[in-house]
């Protein structure tokens, strides 16, 4: 198995980051190969890795560039005795082929999940290396998320997602060399059980060999509060420290390959102790019922696009906190690693989405499919073997990679994907069972449902452990002046979820209203800040009255970039923040009821 674990540096490890400006050259005529530009880009300019390359052009065509593209990189590799030398990109989005000295290293199909690729062999010591990466950012029907790739009549291909977020893409995560000893560890799993006060912990590890491992639990002073040998076994903690969200304390786990007192290989990960259960109506999290405040999110900001920053995070972590949110949806793709660092260090929850979004046969399908009337049917037997397939390794990689995070609680499978016709639960059910086989910690799955998959017509909401909704009432359906009949809309339909939910929780991972954050009306006209706020009062106002309903997640935390079209000013406007992180006056709202909401 290849190995996802995140780079580290100690005695046994060593990571090399290959962040900088690399080399970077178009190829709309695929061309590059049959060129030899593995062995170097003839024609290049430069560009930032990780970078989303759009926004920093300000020519047109290069910004909506869509096709094959090239970097390259050169590295100096010092003398390394006994180490396996990995390549490991954070992302590259859509699809990589890595060449090293001009020889081919490997391929990666997905943009939003790391790969590693061992490149001992490729490379040359004590001497300068050449990466060079042919990348690809097509969308087309079996790709994850799923889109169309259109021709224009000058030749030029033009990307048209089925969904509403820009096609950022480029090398967007970071790159480094990692090396580790020949005997090396994988993977790891941990499982809490609380014990009264105490806590066990069940591990399991992955190694590349045979020796003996040890596995050790440190409390934040550095004591040591639990030790075990063994590939597998269990670990107790007395009087546990638990990760909660006003207290999301992390002891460290350390793992060793030893040889006598010798130490093969060592990583070192954070552990939260916490459980997280789904329990007829409610939600658990150690045992205690939590409702869900917060937001669907995007990886987005000026200039950098899908980039992940540090700053942008933190700011947006702080934002989260001081309006009162306790949680966030990674829509509609896995995210940079260290936003699930980040969210275990603030005590934030995440629901963990695989980018299976754009399941809808339609343009604007997210819109036209909600207005009805459409032929949704998605899942034809020509797509359905690859796009599973895709599916299936998506859902894979970001198990293996997020599994760990105490900040994980759930694995969301899709978003608003075609689910009125039999052939999507035959579609989705082996991805649920799959995905069941890959959390030992056998969190809830679940997938956000679009409007037309109602309780009656939808087809796949039983494989959920909790309902996921997006909704609309009062935006899409009946806005402004008809915004009374919304409420009475919303109502029927949440009346027939309550048979449904009698035994389930529900949450909404989506609602909300396009606003300007430069308009202001009285009365309200729909774009207005004070219409964010009426719309978002109706919604709360439905929704406090079922009590199956146990999170809210507001549709979005910020004002994002879009492909362009009539409904989309510059980007889709419906942020609580601007797209600079400042408040929309629904903000203050928020804040106010998610302060003492519980
Ligand atoms: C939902 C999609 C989301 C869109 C949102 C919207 O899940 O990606 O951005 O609607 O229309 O359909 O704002």
């Amino acid at each position: 198995m290849e190995s996802l674990l995140y780079p580290c540096i100690n005695a046994c490890r060593k990571s090399v980051c290959l962040d900088g400006l690399w080399k970077m050259q178009f190829d709309p005529s695929s061309c590059g190969k049959e060129s030899g530009w593995m062995n170097g880009l003839p024609d290049s300019f430069s560009m930032p890795v990780p970078g989303s390359f759009a926004d920093l052009f300000t020519e047109k065509e290069y910004r909506d560039y869509c096709g094959d593209f090239w970097y390259e990189t050169k590295f100096f590799l010092e003398k390394q005795e006994g180490k396996e030398i990995y390549l490991r990109f954070g992302s590259v989005t859509h699809r990589a082929e890595v060449y090293v000295n001009g020889k081919y290293a490997g391929a990666h199909e997905g943009g939003f999940t790391p790969f590693v690729i061992n490149i001992t062999d490729l490379v040359t010591q004590d001497a300068r290396n050449r990466i060079v990466v042919k990348v690809n950012n097509e969308l087309n029907e079996t790709s994850i998320p799923c889109g169309a790739t259109a021709v224009l009549s000058d030749g030029r291909k033009i990307a048209k997602p089925y969904f509403d977020f820009f096609n950022y893409s480029g090398i967007q995560r970071s790159v480094y060399l990692v090396f580790v000893p020949k005997e090396s560890i994988l993977d790891y799993d941990t499982v809490v059980t609380l014990e009264g006060t105490d806590a066990r912990v069940d591990y399991a590890i992955q190694t590349s060999g045979s020796h003996e491992v040890v596995t050790e639990i440190f409390d934040r002073k550095g004591n040591k509060v639990a030790e075990n040998k063994g590939k597998e076994g269990a670990l107790f903690i007395e009087n546990a420290h638990l990760w909660n969200l006003d207290d999301p304390y992390l002891y460290s786990i350390v793992f060793r390959i030893v040889d006598g007192d010798q130490d093969i290989d060592k990583y070192p990960a954070r552990l939260g102790i916490r459980t997280i259960q789904v329990q007829g109506k409610k939600i658990l999290l150690n045992g205690e019922e939590i409702y869900l405040k917060g937001y669907g999110k995007h990886e987005d900001f000026e200039v950098i696009g899908r980039t992940f920053n540090y700053s942008v995070a933190k700011r947006d972590f702080a934002l989260m906190k001081w309006s009162g949110a306790n949680c966030f949806r990674t829509s509609h793709y896995p995210y940079a690693e260290e936003w699930y660092q980040m969210a275990d260090e603030e005590g934030i929850l995440i629901i963990d989405e695989v980018p299976a979004v754009g399941m809808m046969r339609s343009l604007m399908n997210f819109a036209a499919a909600g207005a009805g009337g459409k032929d949704t049917r998605f899942f034809m037997a020509d797509i359905v073997p690859q796009l599973q397939e895709n599916h299936k390794q998506a859902i894979r990689e970001m198990i293996q990679r997020d599994k760990n995070h105490p900040s994980v609680i759930a694995f969301s499978i899709f978003n608003e994907p075609e689910t009125t016709y039999q052939e999507a639960y035959d579609y989705f059910k082996p991805l649920f069972d799959y995905a069941r086989t890959l959390d030992r910690q056998n969190r809830p799955l679940t997938g956000a449902l679009l409007v037309n998959s109602t309780p009656d017509k939808c087809c796949c909401h039983t494989l959920c452990d909790f309902i996921s909704l997006n909704r609309y009432y009062g935006w899409y359906i009946a806005g402004g002046p008809d915004l009374p009949e919304a409420e009475k809309a919303f109502r029927r339909e949440m009346d027939a979820w309550n048979t449904v939910c009698e035994n389930k929780p529900l949450i909404f991972t989506e609602f909300g209203a396009d606003t300007s954050a430069f308009e202001h009306k009285l009365p309200s006209v729909m774009w207005s800040q004070e219409y964010q706020n009426e719309y978002y009062e109706m919604n709360f106002r439905v929704m406090d009255s079922y009590d199956f309903v146990k999170g809210e997640l507001v549709w979005n935390f910020a004002d994002f970039q879009t492909t362009e079209g009539i409904m989309r000013v510059n980007g889709n406007k419906k942020g609580i923040f601007t797209r600079n992180r400042q408040p929309k006056d629904a903000a203050f709202l928020l804040k106010k009821r998610w302060e003492t909401k519980s």
